[in-house]
């Protein structure tokens, strides 16, 4: 699902490009294997907000749990979107 209220500074038929991510798990779903996290702003691409993030990997999906402070590279490719090298900094549990 896209988010609709995203702000993005990207337009599509672009080479994918990484950014650097910083925030906390707001919420998972296992079935779609999406995080919903809360972070701060991703210089060049979007400002802070809570939104949801398909993670590309099940290893770095099964490392997450709600409430964790999570560093993420976000891979863009036009208007798609995902998480890898997932690194949980402080765990909830
Ligand atoms: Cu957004």
């Amino acid at each position: 699902m896209l988010p609709v209220a995203c702000s993005r500074e990207s337009s599509p038929k672009e080479p994918e490009r990484h950014y650097q991510m910083t925030g906390v798990v707001v919420s998972l779903d296992a079935k779609l294997q999406t995080a919903t996290v809360k972070h701060g702003q991703i210089k060049g691409w979007m400002e802070a907000m809570t939104m949801e993030y398909p993670v590309r990997s099940k290893s770095d999906f099964a490392k997450l749990h709600e409430g964790d402070k999570i560093t993420a590279t976000v891979d863009v490719s036009g208007s798609d979107y995902s998480l890898s090298n997932v690194q949980v900094q402080s765990g909830s549990q």
